[in-house]
């Protein structure tokens, strides 16, 4: 199909432009441009899981590259991209992006039609108010009950230095389910903090995390999401080459 100049666009003076000729041709949006999302091991990578929750979300082009944690190369290789060497990283129409939050803002910025923040500027608030809650806290969860989703550990003993930020989460997510109606933290469209709390999500099941009804249903609507069964099967696929976990995943 011959793209179309609009005529609004072209100076007076300017000759007009030949619609047969390349440089006339109407730039790709940049939300069509194929982007790439460095990643690593879906089993145990949490930040990983949120970084292409947030891309599919998004509904972006993308091709994902996978680097291993213990893979010399491929880490010069993520240097060159992300200079904090974490995953995920984000490439776009020239842009460059690391830090989970900061993929999360980008993709609200060139797809804003996906919905990563609410549209309600309170909401809107509130939901990057606990988006970064996650992006920056929670610590003692995070070494505590490390993401493993082959692993299922029926009445495993939480430490006791876990169990104020699991009480902070239930408080975040049964306040956001009460507020906004379900199913998802915001309401009926999933936002970014839904992709920042879904490997939370899969912690408190794989170490048998007592929860009220809401956020046991909160934990099953994450699960039956496509994209999550999608990755929990990517996920039970690769091989267990991981013994030791030293670090933030
Ligand atoms: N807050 C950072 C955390 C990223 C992070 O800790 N990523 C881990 C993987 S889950 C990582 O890259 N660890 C080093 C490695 O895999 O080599 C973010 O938001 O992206």
């Amino acid at each position: 199909m011959s793209p179309v100049v609009a005529a609004s666009a072209r100076p007076k003076s300017a000759p007009r432009a030949d619609p047969t000729k390349p440089a006339a041709r109407a730039k790709p949006k940049a939300s069509a441009v194929r982007a790439a999302l460095t990643i690593s091991s879906k089993n145990y990578s949490s930040w990983s899981l949120r970084g292409w929750l947030l891309a599919r979300f998004a509904e972006i082009d993308f091709d994902e590259v996978m680097v291993s944690p213990d893979d010399a190369d491929a880490r010069k290789e993520l240097l060159l991209l992300a200079p904090s060497i974490l995953v995920p990283c984000l490439t776009h129409d020239g842009a460059k992006v690391w830090n989970t939050l900061a993929i999360a803002q980008y993709l609200d910025e060139i797809r804003p039609e996906a919905g990563l923040l609410p549209k309600d500027r309170l909401a809107r608030a509130h939901c990057r108010s606990v988006s970064g809650e996650m992006n920056s806290g929670f610590a003692n969860l995070r070494s505590a009950l490390p993401m493993n989703l082959k692993a299922h550990h029926p009445g495993y003993k939480i430490w006791a230095g876990a169990q104020p930020d699991i009480d902070r989460i239930v408080e975040i997510w049964t306040g956001c389910l009460a507020s906004y109606g379900g199913p998802y933290l915001f309401g009926a469209r999933r936002t970014m903090a839904d992709a920042m709390f879904a490997p939370v999500v899969t912690r408190f099941l794989t170490y048998d995390v007592k929860l009220n009804k809401p956020c046991l249903g909160y934990c099953q609507t994450i699960m039956a999401m496509p994209e999550m069964k999608g990755w929990v099967a990517a996920a039970r696929r690769e091989p267990d080459d991981i013994e030791e976990l030293d670090m933030d995943f």
